[in-house]
């Protein structure tokens, strides 16, 4: 039976539909602000201090988004004309408009790694011999976890070998952190473990940590101070900004707490959807936030059970022709889940 329209929907789309707690909000109210682009707001100077202590790192930025922290990286790392090593499904290639091309002149070098992760072995055939005539490597870029493999985890020792082997070849290594807090939570590892022998993390305030806006990119002091220069050139360069940061510090220190939350949420999602007929989902291979399953079974398209579940009032989103993603987030509860499987299963055995 579709639920009532005006009740709200089970927002599965993306952990980045998460709204501001009343926390959040309180402290965006109240938060001391000032231009930051002279450097003086002191909330964000805060936030971008307590990121670089986290991370254990130099210094840290604030940027209004992911995709901006992903190509200030790349930008700042190498030069028009270079390439960037990453993963053929990393969502740099996928969702983020080719701005690697388009504004940094860099062209990605792909290879497909099962579940995402990428080896030694598989990124050294890719380095370009140093010749005059050969663009050359200019980064190497990971994602963890891996947004299009259904929330996949690095194993800490393969990315630690890659940014050794990395920087013994005199090439940097680049995280696409957006999600590395729930991969901490996931190997019950702390977010610096994971990512210091990285040398730049971009990580995302705005998804499950629940801020409304903001992710950073943190590294060396000299690397932050270019970025800096590369996000007014984009015009990224924010005001009073502290409004934002104010939300970003209580995402930072409270909501890596509660995460194992949506990890179990999206186990349990995995295990019921896995029970229907027509779906196919490895519920083992779920260990973070993220489902993505495969509908071809069903006789549908990924965009008709989309479309389907939409009308009972649950979101969610196509992938692929028969992939559909659901993500799971603080603003969807236990009973969210059993509801959505609940209905779930009764579209597809409606037929
Ligand atoms: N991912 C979004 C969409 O763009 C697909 C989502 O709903 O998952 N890196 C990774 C791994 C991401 O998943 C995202 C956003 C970004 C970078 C970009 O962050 P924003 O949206 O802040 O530019």
């Amino acid at each position: 039976m579709p639920a009532a329209a005006s009740s709200p929907p089970i927002d599965l789309r993306s952990d980045t539909v998460t709204r501001p707690t009343p926390a959040m909000r309180r402290a965006m109210a109240e938060a001391e602000v000032g231009d930051d682009v002279y450097g003086e707001d002191p909330t964000v100077n805060r936030l971008q201090a307590r990121a670089a202590e986290i991370f254990e790192r130099e210094a840290a930025l604030f940027v209004p988004s992911g995709s901006m922290g992903n190509l200030l990286a790349v930008r700042t790392w190498a030069s028009p004309g270079m390439e960037v090593i990453c993963e053929q499904r990393s969502h740099i290639v996928n969702y983020e408009l080719a701005s690697m091309s388009a504004i940094a002149g860099c062209m990605p070098c792909t290879v497909a790694a099962p579940e995402g992760i990428l080896t030694w072995s598989m990124i050294e055939p890719l380095i370009r011999p140093k010749i005059y005539y050969a663009a050359q490597t200019g980064l190497i870029e990971l994602e963890n976890t891996n947004n299009l493999h259904g929330g996949s985890v690095y194993p800490p020792a393969v990315a630690e070998e890659i940014c050794d082997h990395a920087h013994a070849a005199g090439l940097r290594v680049h995280l696409d952190g957006a999600r590395i807090f729930n991969a901490a939570v996931a190997l019950g590892r702390s977010v610096n473990e994971l990512t210091r022998t990285f040398d730049s993390v971009m990580f995302c305030l705005s998804k499950g940590l629940g801020a409304p806006v903001g992710s950073m990119l943190t590294g060396s002091r000299d690397f932050i101070e270019k970025a800096r220069v590369g996000r007014k050139l984009l015009g990224g360069g924010m005001r009073q900004a502290g409004v934002l940061a104010a939300a970003g510090l209580i995402a930072l220190e409270e909501s890596p707490k509660i995460l194992y939350r949506d990890h179990e949420n999206a186990r349990r999602l995995a295990e019921g959807l896995a029970q229907i007929p027509g779906i196919e989902l490895y519920p083992r291979k779920v260990v973070t936030n993220i489902v993505i399953f495969d509908v071809g079974a069903t006789g549908r398209t990924a965009e008709e059970i989309c479309a389907e579940l939409a009308r009972r009032n649950i979101l969610c989103g196509a992938m692929g022709k028969f992939l559909v993603r659901m993500v799971t987030h603080y603003d969807v509860d236990r009973a969210g889940i059993d509801r959505t499987v609940a209905e779930m299963s009764a579209l597809v055995t409606a037929r």
